[in-house]
């Protein structure tokens, strides 16, 4: 079967070790970069599945490096669980299965990266949060991922995308985008692109701590959105981190923050009325018990204060790239409509502005002993 990229998926399946006899791959899931297929395979003790992902090395320019970053994370957190005693250890953290010839993923005759994982049974994705239960949950979840990296072993990860969270280099991408204007599109977003020009004082805030060395540099998962972490179906816990192509050195706060921007609002990220798009405090106090409940004990001051500004950090940050991206002709994020990334600009800068409504009390609950 060919998906509509044109990738025969179940012969790609088909190299690896799967202990059956792969009879599907649909394609799976809502991310905007990599392909992801569902396989299901007729096994000797019933049907099982798995997950099948082609890796964007568009995006990410050396996926190699990628992959052996996701071979070494995923090993030491099972590990780690493993040596807790965790009883559902198998179901805490993806894992991968290597390819018939024992290597830990498959280059097809196109030079594609394809890599094949274990499924996650009986939890979710969720691309909209629907109870602070489950902003907590996912808290908690990045929050003991995080912790269960601190000690990764073998020096420090390959950064898969350079500067992939310097807010700063992305509004000079921006601003060069606006400044050429390929494609004709910056007279159908002025009011969008005056919010951003209006806010160029404040993408340092991170980085620059982080040279300076106020803020330390930890293992970060750095692609936080809810739908990266897999809720368990009847508890609504936080079982599995997943999306670790961005795991790499970076700060604690853009993972925070990007938990604010993607668990706070009651629509999704391309709503189109945005009299629907914002922060709802009572998520925001979730996230913040959730994420101290399981990073509490290592978060230094500065990182504790700093973490409602991240949240309106990153909405801004994601906000520039999908107005970027719709600058210069959609070539970075999948779209499934003309004016898909001037949609979710849109929802990003709204959710800005409630953020910034909003600050001075997300604030003082962060300072509250
Ligand atoms: P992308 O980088 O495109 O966002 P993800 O790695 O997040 O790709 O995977 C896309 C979707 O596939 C996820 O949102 C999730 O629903 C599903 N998924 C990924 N890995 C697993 C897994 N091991 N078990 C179950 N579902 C998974
Ligand atoms: C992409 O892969 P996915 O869909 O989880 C993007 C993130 C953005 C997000 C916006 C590698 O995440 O940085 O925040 O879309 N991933 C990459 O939804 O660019
Ligand atoms: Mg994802």
């Amino acid at each position: 079967m060919h998906s509509a990229a044109g990738h025969d998926a179940v012969a790609i399946a088909r190299e690896f070790s799967l202990s059956g006899e792969v009879v599907a791959a649909t394609p799976y899931g809502s991310g905007h970069i990599n392909d992801t297929y569902k396989v299901d395979v007729k096994a000797a003790g019933g049907p099982i599945r798995f997950v099948l992902q082609r890796i964007n090395h568009h995006v990410f320019r050396r996926p190699d490096e990628l992959m052996a970053n996701v071979e070494r994370v995923c090993a030491h957190a099972y590990a780690k669980l493993q040596h807790a005693g965790t009883p559902d250890a198998d179901r805490r953290t993806l894992r991968l299965i290597p390819t018939k010839s024992g290597r830990a993923w498959h280059i097809d005759a196109a030079g594609n990266r394809w890599r094949c994982y274990h499924f996650i049974e009986g939890a979710t994705g969720h691309d909209v949060v629907r109870s602070p239960e489950q902003a907590y949950a996912a808290a908690q979840s990045f929050g003991a991922f995080q912790s269960l990296l601190a000690d990764l072993p073998g020096g420090r990860l390959h950064e898969t995308i350079p500067d992939f969270h310097h807010t700063p280099s992305r509004f000079a991408r921006f601003q060069q985008a606006l400044a050429e204007d390929a494609h004709g599109r910056a007279a159908l977003a002025v009011p969008e692109i005056a919010f951003a020009l209006a806010r160029a004082h404040e993408v340092g805030v991170v980085v620059d701590a982080l040279r300076d060395g106020t803020l330390p540099e930890r293992v970060t998962h750095n692609d936080t959105k809810l739908n990266n972490v897999l809720l368990d179906d009847i508890t609504q816990e936080g079982i599995c981190v997943i999306d670790l192509d961005t795991v790499m050195p970076g700060s604690v706060l853009y993972d925070f923050g990007d938990l604010v921007r993607t668990s706070t609002s009651p629509a999704a990220e391309d709503e189109t009325d945005l009299s629907k798009v914002r922060m709802q405090f009572p998520m925001f106090e979730a996230l913040v018990k959730g994420y101290l409940a399981s990073a509490g004990g290592f978060l230094t001051p500065k990182e504790k204060e700093l973490l409602p500004f991240a949240g309106k950090l990153i909405t801004f940050e994601i906000g520039l790239r999908f107005l970027t991206d719709w600058l210069e002709g959609d070539t970075y994020f999948k779209i499934r409509r003309p004016t898909h990334n001037l949609d979710r600009a849109r929802t990003q800068f709204k959710l800005v502005e409630s953020i910034e409504a909003q600050l001075p009390a997300m604030q003082a609950l962060v300072a509250r002993p």
